[in-house]
C-alpha cells in the first residue's frame, strides 16, 4: 500500500505502539485512512516487552477479522479451564463449557505486538520508533481543526506533526491523558491496597491450567505463556523491592502458597523478570477531549486480576477506528462523539469483575475483626463459585468476555 502520511503529519496521529495504537493503526490503514504512529521506545524494546497473555474470544475475533490473527492462530493455544487451590483442596472450572462457551487464546503480548508492527509496516504504515512525544507542551490545538504534537527525533531534535485527530494510545504513564482539562474529565481511581510480584520464569508451565492459590500468606498464581516460559504472581507488601526476592525465595514461597507438598512440585527455573504491580483501577470519563481520543491504558487502568487490560485496549481501538472512518469517509461525526459512551459500559463491566476477582483471591491476614470478616467473605465467595452452577456460568461469562 502506498504511504500517505508525510514528514509533517497525517490525518490521524497515533501516540504509542502498544496493542491499542498498533491495532488502531492497522485498522485505519485497512479503511483507507492515513495515519502515523510515534513510539518512544525502540522496535526491539516493544517487541520484547512481556506483559499480557490471555486474549478473550472477542479480541481474537477483532484481530482475525481484520487480518491480524495469523500468528495467534498458528502459535496461540486455547485455554478453557482454571483451577482454584484453597486450604480445603482444589477445584477446577472448565469455563469454556459454561456461559457463552468461549475459551481464551494464550498468546504473549510481545508476540502480538511483533505481528502488529510487521503488518502495519507491510501495509505501508509510517511507524517512527525512538520518537517520544514531548512530556511538556507535546500536544496542542486540540480544540481546533488541526491539532499538533511535538515529537523528538532519535538525535533529540524536536519537530511538529499536524493532523486532524490525535489518538492517545501511550499507556498508563503517557502524555496524552494529561492533556484532558481537569474540569472536562472525571477520573475514577482506586488503589486496591494489594501488590503482586509479577514473575516471568524460564520453565514450562508446571500445571495444565491457570491456577489461583488462595493462602493466608497471600495470593499466588500460575499462568502459562509459552511452552518454555511461565508467568507466576506472588502477592507482596506494597512498596516491596522486587530485587529483594532471590530466585530461591521466590520458589520456596511459590511452593508454599501453591501447596506443592499436597498437589505436586512446581518446575523451578531462572526468574527472567520480576516487577511489582500495584493493583489499581482508574477510569477516565469521558475518554476524549476536542480532537484527542484516548484508548487502552491511556484511557484507564485495570488491575491484572482478571487479565482484561490488553483486551480492552484492542476493543477500544476497534471502536475508535470505526468512528474515525465514519467521520472521514461519510462525514458522520456521531460515532466519534459517542466514542466514550460506547466504550465505558464495557470498561466498567470489566472493572466490576476485576474488582470481584480481587475479593475472591485476597483478604487481609490480620487477626482483627475486619480481617477475619473479609477472610470469611472471601471463603464464602470461593465456596459459592465451587458449588453454584449459576455462579459458575456468570463467572465464565465475565472471565472470558470483554
Ligand atoms: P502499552 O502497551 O503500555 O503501550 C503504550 C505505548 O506508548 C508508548 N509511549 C509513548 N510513545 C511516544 N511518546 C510518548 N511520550 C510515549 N509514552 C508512552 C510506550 O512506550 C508504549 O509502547 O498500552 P496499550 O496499547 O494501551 O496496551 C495496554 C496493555 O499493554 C495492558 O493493558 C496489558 O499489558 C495489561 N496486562 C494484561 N492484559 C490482559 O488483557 N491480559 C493479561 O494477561 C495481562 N497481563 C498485564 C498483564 C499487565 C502487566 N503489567 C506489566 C502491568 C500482566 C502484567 C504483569
Amino acid at each position: 500500500m502506498e504511504k500517505r502520511s508525510s514528514a509533517d503529519g497525517a490525518t490521524v496521529l497515533i501516540v504509542g505502539a502498544g496493542p491499542a495504537g498498533l491495532v488502531l493503526g492497522n485498522l485505519l490503514l485497512a479503511a483507507g485512512v492515513d495515519c502515523l504512529i510515534v513510539e518512544r521506545q525502540s522496535r526491539a524494546h516493544v517487541e520484547q516487552r512481556a506483559r499480557a497473555g490471555f486474549l478473550a474470544a472477542e479480541t481474537v475475533r477483532v484481530l482475525v477479522d481484520n487480518g491480524l490473527g495469523t500468528g495467534l492462530r498458528a502459535r496461540g493455544r486455547q485455554h478453557g479451564t482454571c483451577v482454584f487451590r484453597t486450604e480445603r483442596g482444589e477445584f477446577a472450572l472448565q469455563y469454556d463449557g459454561l456461559g457463552r462457551g468461549e475459551a481464551h487464546t494464550v498468546y504473549p503480548q510481545q508476540e502480538l505486538v511483533t505481528d502488529l508492527v510487521a503488518e502495519f509496516l507491510a501495509r505501508g504504515g509510517d511507524l517512527r520508533f525512538d520518537t517520544p512525544v514531548s512530556e511538556t507542551g507535546g500536544l496542542d490545538g486540540l480544540d481546533g481543526e488541526r491539532p499538533w504534537l511535538v515529537a523528538h527525533r532519535a538525535d533529540g531534535t524536536p519537530y511538529r506533526l499536524t493532523g486532524r485527530y490525535v489518538a492517545g494510545c501511550d499507556g498508563r504513564h503517557g502524555v496524552c491523558r494529561r492533556q484532558l482539562p481537569a474540569g472536562a474529565v472525571r477520573s475514577h481511581r482506586r488503589r486496591h491496597g494489594v501488590s503482586w510480584l509479577a514473575l516471568l520464569v524460564e520453565t514450562p508451565p508446571a500445571l495444565p491450567a491457570v491456577t489461583y492459590a488462595v493462602h493466608d500468606r497471600g495470593f499466588a498464581g500460575h499462568m502459562a505463556r509459552t511452552p518454555s516460559v511461565t508467568r507466576y504472581y506472588l502477592q507482596c507488601e506494597p512498596g516491596t523491592d522486587p530485587d529483594a526476592w532471590t530466585d530461591a525465595a521466590v520458589w520456596d514461597e511459590l511452593d508454599l502458597r501453591m501447596r506443592a507438598e499436597r498437589f505436586g512440585p512446581l518446575r523451578r527455573g531462572p526468574v527472567l523478570e520480576r516487577a511489582v504491580v500495584d493493583l489499581e483501577s482508574d477510569v477516565l470519563d469521558p475518554m476524549q477531549y476536542g480532537r484527542l481520543f484516548l484508548a487502552g491504558d491511556a484511557a484507564g487502568l485495570i488491575s491484572p486480576s482478571a487479565a482484561k487490560g490488553a483486551n480492552l485496549a484492542v476493543m477500544a481501538a476497534e471502536t475508535l477506528a470505526r468512528a474515525f472512518a465514519a467521520a472521514l469517509h461519510q462525514g458522520d461525526e456521531e460515532p466519534l462523539a459517542r466514542y466514550s459512551a460506547t466504550c465505558l459500559p464495557r470498561i466498567w463491566r470489566a472493572q466490576e469483575f476485576s474488582h470481584w476477582m480481587i475479593g475472591l483471591l485476597h483478604a487481609p491476614a490480620g487477626d482483627d475483626e475486619e480481617s477475619r470478616f473479609l477472610r470469611a467473605l472471601r471463603d464464602s465467595r470461593l465456596e459459592s463459585l465451587r458449588t453454584s452452577t449459576v455462579q459458575q456460568h456468570s463467572f465464565a461469562d465475565n472471565y472470558v468476555g470483554v
